[in-house]
C-alpha cells in the first residue's frame, strides 16, 4: 500500500523550466552557439546544472576547461534566479494546492524530490517552503537523476521503503531514477507518454483517482 508521494518541483510542483529555458538560451547566445531550442531544452529535465551546461555546450565546438564550465553554470544560476524574483503564489495552481491538502487529508506523507539547487527559494516564493513532510533536493545529494539518490533519501526522510512512495515526475530521467530506486512512477506533462512510466496521468489531481 503506498503511503507516500514525492514530487518533483519544476514541472510537477511550479512550472520553473520555462525560467530554465530563457536563462540558457542567454548563455547560449552569449557564448555564440547556435541551435538551443525547445527540443535541446528537453534534454535538461530532471538533470543536474553541470549535466544541463553540457547539453547546450554540445551544441558548440569549443572545448572550455572544468573552471570555466563553473563560471558558466554560475552565470546560467544568476540570470535563472533573476527570472524566479517574479514568482509569486500565483504560480501555484489551485489545483496542484487542492489535491496536495486533499493527499494530506487522506494520510499520505508528501515530500519533494528535486534536483534543483534553488528548490527551497521556489517553494517559498509558491508559499509551499513548510508544506512538504521532507524535502529532498540538488543540496543533499552527489548523483542526479537517472540516479534514484535523491528519492531514496526523500523516503528515508519519511522513514518510507522505497515501494510504499509513488514518485511524481515530469522528466524521462526523473522516471528512470524512480524505477531504479523501487518507487512506483507516476509520468505527468512529456514524461506521460514515456513507456518507461508505470502509471501515466494528464492532470495533476487524477493522483486523486490513482494512487
Ligand atoms: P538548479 P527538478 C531540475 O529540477 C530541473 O528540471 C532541471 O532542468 C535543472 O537543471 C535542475 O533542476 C537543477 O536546477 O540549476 O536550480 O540547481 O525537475 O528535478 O525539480
Ligand atoms: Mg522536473
Amino acid at each position: 500500500m503506498l503511503k507516500g508521494v514525492i514530487f518533483d518541483l519544476d514541472g510537477v510542483i511550479t512550472s520553473t523550466d520555462e525560467f530554465h529555458y530563457e536563462a540558457w538560451l542567454e548563455l547560449a547566445n552569449r557564448l555564440g552557439i547556435k541551435g538551443f531550442n525547445r527540443e535541446e531544452n528537453l534534454k535538461q529535465r530532471g538533470v543536474s546544472r553541470m549535466e544541463s551546461l553540457e547539453v547546450v555546450l554540445a551544441l558548440g565546438t569549443k572545448k572550455y576547461s572544468e573552471n570555466e564550465k563553473i563560471a558558466f553554470a554560475n552565470e546560467k544560476n544568476e540570470i535563472y534566479k533573476k527570472l524566479l524574483e517574479q514568482m509569486d503564489e500565483s504560480y501555484l495552481s489551485k489545483e496542484v494546492y487542492d489535491t496536495l491538502k486533499e493527499l494530506r487529508k487522506r494520510g499520505y506523507k508528501l515530500a519533494i524530490g528535486s534536483s534543483s539547487k534553488n528548490t527551497k527559494f521556489i517553494l517559498s516564493k509558491i508559499g509551499l517552503r513548510d508544506f512538504f513532510d521532507a524535502i529532498s533536493d540538488g543540496n543533499n545529494i552527489t548523483h542526479s537523476k537517472p540516479n534514484p539518490e535523491v528519492f531514496l533519501k526523500a523516503a528515508s526522510m519519511l522513514d518510507l521503503l522505497p515501494n510504499e512512495c509513488a514518485v511524481v515526475e515530469d522528466a524521462t530521467a526523473g522516471i528512470d531514477a524512480a524505477n531504479a530506486g523501487g518507487f512506483v512512477s507516476y509520468g505527468i506533462g512529456p514524461a506521460s507518454v514515456y513507456d518507461k512510466c508505470q502509471v501515466s496521468i494528464h492532470s495533476f489531481k487524477e493522483l486523486l483517482n490513482t494512487l
